[in-house]
């Protein structure tokens, strides 16, 4: 092995002397080579403009917003194209030591779960709003794998607005997706698992017990409020990925399914058995006529909804007891399967909504299906017998066509506008343009290495805004400086607008992009929120200016009323705190410019610090830990006088009998003692 790790890392010497791509040969050990012609790594695919694609000149916007799945890292990245420049990172499931998300007493609520408080998920997959299945820039959602949840973020503000926990589900992948007007957050559970209210069974008990449960998370037209409408008990299957219909096509979702085989060990080996998984069609008009009919039922389950308010700058976390849940077995004419060959990754629905694209991780071929040969067979009761009383429609009444030799490995497909799709393929490491009609490969380009998701703007929905398609990499070897042995995940974007495709840019990413969706500016720009306004803040502990600032004492609970602007805090000064008390820091923002936040932290602190946008309320819990005088002070470069935007709080021991007293001014604490002394 040592010898190996030298031999490469000679190689890779060698590579940037001698121009050989080095890092291809190490990355084929577990996929193919791309079919690159020599140079450094991808530079003889590069388009000879390349450079002026990309540019965007300082003081000018990008074109496109891209929004980017962290992965692991349970955030978001918010991308510029065709610049690549990251431009803001969105927590959105995780803590974040950027701006105290989930560290702030007012957004802890937002990692509640019916488990208690989860500090890091994993997230993969991104969905914009739409309207018409075409991009209407309201909100973005995202799932939370681990712990299933999915969260809608504003994106006017740019922030998590609200999370909901999924019951019944385990690793919420499959998740989510939305239907044509936003109707529907839509979530499969990757992990069957027993009800949660039966749990308690042997896990052989698999295939009797175990269910796929799919989320169906209602959401409100004008404030975006989610709340979980049903869940249908599908057979123990996983579920991969999704997408609503369109159009013809937009009462019906398509799942992709993999261990039809129902194996509960070794999935690698006993859930590639069969030649065939699962495309599941599940029509979910008629799953609301059933509910509306009463064939619902109500379960008990445990799951947290979490809502965040602007206007009292807080988070309510609330345990919801019940979840209404539909079973096919009572519902014919519900779902259907359609064999897709070979434990199918994406499942894509193109802009018309007449072609459903599954990509099987180990098929040798892209097999298309069509809506209304679906909807024909649906009718003809063209059956090819059931799977757990699931009528099973015949592949070759369904298919439109199968795409021969695309690639190896496809994964996802989006599409372009113009009658293709392009497919991702891992293990050969490239993306294929191929028409949808006529099934035929018309462009292959590589990438470096071993792409997972793709993105076109728009690419999923009715109207793919096209130009680009960015390439998300699942390997980046030598594409960057090394930095150890954590690599920045990497993108690269690459112009579609010609007959070939042409790479323009690789980009760093945050985290491990999965998903991303990329949205014209022009949809989102105009309409981002610039400040809080400071009376419509209904935070119970606001000090809307520094009259109202004042330290108030509750038993051990000190709650400070702070304000900030520049350059100082009001107050800055305070004394009387003892050993044993819990401080709070309400710290408002009383700024109502644009870019003005001011930071807070005080040392010690075994919690965090904060962010304050202007006009809101952030708070810091501190508990002393020591006797003394303790600094406080602003962390954000706010003005000239930054430097200066400091205080101190003294600490005095339990059972002292300094009183407690406040300011900001000449000798504030003194003024204060003296006004104590006079009552
Ligand atoms: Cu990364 Cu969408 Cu979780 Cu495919 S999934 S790559
Ligand atoms: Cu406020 Cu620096």
């Amino acid at each position: 092995m040592m010898a190996k790790n030298k031999n490469i890392f000679n190689m890779n010497l060698k590579s940037i002397i001698g121009g050989v791509a080095v890092g291809i040969i190490a990355v084929a050990q577990i996929s193919c080579k791309p079919n690159n012609k020599g140079g450094v790594s991808g530079s003889s695919e590069l388009a000879g403009d390349a450079a002026q694609k990309v540019y965007v000149a300082p003081g000018t916007h990008d074109e496109f917003y891209n929004i980017v799945s962290g992965g692991f890292n349970g955030q978001i990245s918010i991308i510029g194209l065709p610049s690549g420049r990251t431009l803001r990172v969105i927590p959105v499931f995780s803590q974040s030591p950027e701006n105290g998300y989930g560290f702030s007493e007012e957004t802890k609520p937002m990692l509640n779960t019916s488990h208690g408080f989860v500090p890091w998920d994993d997230s993969h997959h991104i969905a914009l709003s739409t309207t018409n299945s075409i991009h209407d820039g309201r909100w973005a959602f995202i799932n939370g794998n681990n712990t299933p949840r999915i969260a809608r973020i504003s994106l006017k503000t740019f922030r998590t607005e609200e999370i909901i926990e999924l019951p019944n589900s385990g690793g919420n992948h499959s998740s989510p997706f939305i239907t044509a007007n936003t109707e529907y957050a839509v979530a499969g559970t990757r992990f069957s698992v027993p009800p949660d209210d039966k749990a308690d069974v042997p896990i052989s008990s698999f295939k009797k017990n175990f269910k796929g449960y799919i989320s169906f998370v209602s959401i409100d037209k004008n404030t975006g409020r989610m709340g979980i409408k049903f869940q249908l008990k599908t057979p123990g299957v996983s579920f991969d990925l999704a997408r609503a219909g369109k159009g013809k096509s937009a009462d019906w979702f398509f799942f992709s399914t993999y261990n039809t085989e129902q194996a509960n060990s070794l999935l690698e080996v006993n859930a590639s058995q069969k030649d065939k998984d699962f495309i599941l069609a599940v029509n979910w008009k008629k799953a609301e006529q059933y509910l509306a009919q009463g064939k619902g039922k109500k379960e008990a389950a445990k799951y947290a909804h979490n809502v965040y308010s602007d206007k009292v700058h807080s988070a309510t976390s609330t345990i919801m007891t019940e979840v209404m849940t539909l079973d096919p077995k009572e519902c014919p004419d519900m779902l259907y399967f359609i064999p897709c060959p070979k434990s199918p990754h994406g499942c894509d629905v193109d802009p018309t909504g007449q072609y459903i694209v599954g990509s099987g991780k180990l098929a040798a071929v892209i097999p298309v299906f069509s809506f209304d040969k679906m909807q024909k067979a649906i009718a003809a009761k063209t059956f090819d017998g059931n799977f757990d009383g699931i009528p099973v429609l015949k592949y070759d009444a369904v298919l439109h066509g199968e795409v021969q030799k695309p690639g190896l490995g496809p994964l996802h497909t989006e599409f372009d506008g113009k009658g293709n799709a392009i497919t991702s393929f891992f293990v050969s490491s490239e993306l294929v343009r191929w028409n949808i009609e006529k099934l035929e490969v018309i462009d292959r380009v590589p990438t470096y290495y071993s792409v997972g998701h793709l993105s076109i703007p728009g690419g999923p929905t009715a109207k793919p805004w096209g130009k680009y398609v960015v390439a998300y990499n699942k390997i980046t070897k030598d594409r960057y400086l090394p930095t150890g042995p954590e690599l920045a995940q990497s993108a690269q974007l690459y112009d579609i607008s010609g007959d070939k495709m042409k790479l323009l840019l690789d980009f760093p990413t945050t985290g491990e992009p999965h998903y991303a969706e990329s949205i014209p500016a022009s949809l989102i720009e105009k309409n981002s929120t610039k400040i809080f306004k400071i009376e419509e803040n209904a935070h119970p502990y606001a000090a809307k200016g520094e009259k109202e600032a004042k330290v108030v004492r509750k038993g051990n609970e000190v709650h400070v009323y702070m304000t900030a602007i520049r350059s100082h805090f009001t107050p800055d000064n305070i004394e009387g705190v003892k050993m044993g008390d819990v401080v709070y820091f309400h710290v408002t923002n009383l700024e109502q410019d644009w870019d003005v936040p001011h930071g807070f932290a005080i040392r010690g602190a075994l919690n965090a610090e904060l962010l304050i946008m202007p006009g809101e309320t952030q708070t810091l819990k501190w508990i002393p830990t020591k006797v003394g005088v303790t600094p406080m002070y602003c962390t954000d470069f706010c003005s000239a006088l930054h430097q200066e935007m400091q205080g101190y709080v003294r600490v005095s021991p339990a059972g002292s009998n300094v009183p407690l007293t406040w300011g900001t001014g000449k000798n504030p604490v003194a003024e204060a003692e003296q006004k104590v002394a006079k009552k």
